[in-house]
């Protein structure tokens, strides 16, 4: 009797920045709803995927990494990501594999926590032989009792099947949190606006991301089921103009094409996106910017 009740809880992913707990989500979700790149700090905003199983929902959620930091950005990113340790099920304290063992970062980070750890070693394929990976799974195991340290490679997918049967063991009984047709708790117009935001992640570079939010301001359907989007990518400076817009707009061409596959496929219809680059000074330093942006 007891095992046929419904399962339902809330387990956050959390660790330092780039260690994959983005795409971690997206390998549990099936879809891509949130955005990665191999740049620390992409993901700014504390998100929920909804994983259905039979008998059972997880809502996963997805933090900024945790690290010292100093731009008022920043430092409402951790501030995010603290807020997710407590009030939840259970946490997944992800760790790149191919980085030394970081124990004073979780030795620190888990410190006074009473929330049950589940520690997922990522990135295992960058290890070169399993005796490696056995070798990181004892060095964790013995940091805090975690209830299971699990192997996977977010990227592959690899244990990530294994890594969600291993979670549901310690899902408690409650009602579904979410319909059952949903992927996130974000509406479209913010995963749109993440969408664009990741290609100016992944084709430029040094200070640029980080200057960057997105604002969609328009996002309708026309009679012929396309979806039509406009939306502002806001700089910091009027300097970084040229580089988001590109020789002959070639950049700001390229981030609306690579946006708009993401989009399509994630909507499952046809896209038309206009993009405008606009200046407002020192936005991530700026109160009402942040707010504005969705960031406070
Ligand atoms: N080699 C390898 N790279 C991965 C794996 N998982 C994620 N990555 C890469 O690590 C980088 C950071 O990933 P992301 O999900 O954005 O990390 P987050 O900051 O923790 O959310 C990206 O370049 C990913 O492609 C993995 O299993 N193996
Ligand atoms: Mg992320």
């Amino acid at each position: 009797m007891k095992n046929n009740k419904f399962k339902s809880g809330f387990v956050s992913i959390i660790g330092r920045p780039n260690v994959g707990k983005s795409t971690l989500l997206n390998a549990i979700i099936g879809e891509k709803i949130v955005i990665t790149s191999d740049k620390p700090q992409t993901t700014r905003n504390r998100i929920q995927g909804i994983h259905n199983i039979p008998g059972g929902q997880i809502v996963f959620i997805d933090t900024p990494g945790i690290h010292k930091s100093r731009s008022r950005l920043n430092r409402g990113m951790v501030d995010v990501a603290m807020s997710a340790i407590s009030g939840v099920d259970l946490l997944l304290l992800v760790v790149d594999a191919g980085s030394a063992v970081d124990q004073d970062f979780v030795r620190e980070i888990l410190h006074g926590v009473k929330t049950p750890v589940v520690l997922v070693l990522n990135k295992i394929d960058l290890l070169k032989d399993k005796g490696l990976v056995l070798q990181k799974i004892s060095d964790y195991a013995g940091l805090h009792p975690f209830l299971e340290v699990v192997p996977i490679s977010a990227g592959s997918g690899n244990g990530v099947e294994r890594l969600v049967t291993a979670i549901t063991a310690y899902i408690p009984e409650g009602p579904a949190m979410f319909p059952d047709d949903i992927l996130t708790d974000m509406p479209e117009k913010f995963i749109v606006g993440e969408m664009i935001r990741e290609k100016v992640f992944r084709l430029t570079q040094k200070e640029i991301p980080y200057s960057t939010a997105v604002e969609v301001e328009a996002f309708t359907e026309r009679a012929d089921g396309l979806i039509s989007i406009a939306a502002s990518i806001i700089l910091e400076r009027e300097t970084q103009k040229g580089i988001i817009i590109g020789k002959r707009g070639e950049m700001l061409k390229r981030i609306g094409t690579q946006a708009r596959h993401d989009i399509e496929r994630l909507l499952g219809t046809r896209v038309f996106i206009e993009l405008f680059v606009k200046v407002e000074e020192n936005w991530s330093e700026r109160t009402s910017k942040l707010r504005e942006f969705g960031y406070e």
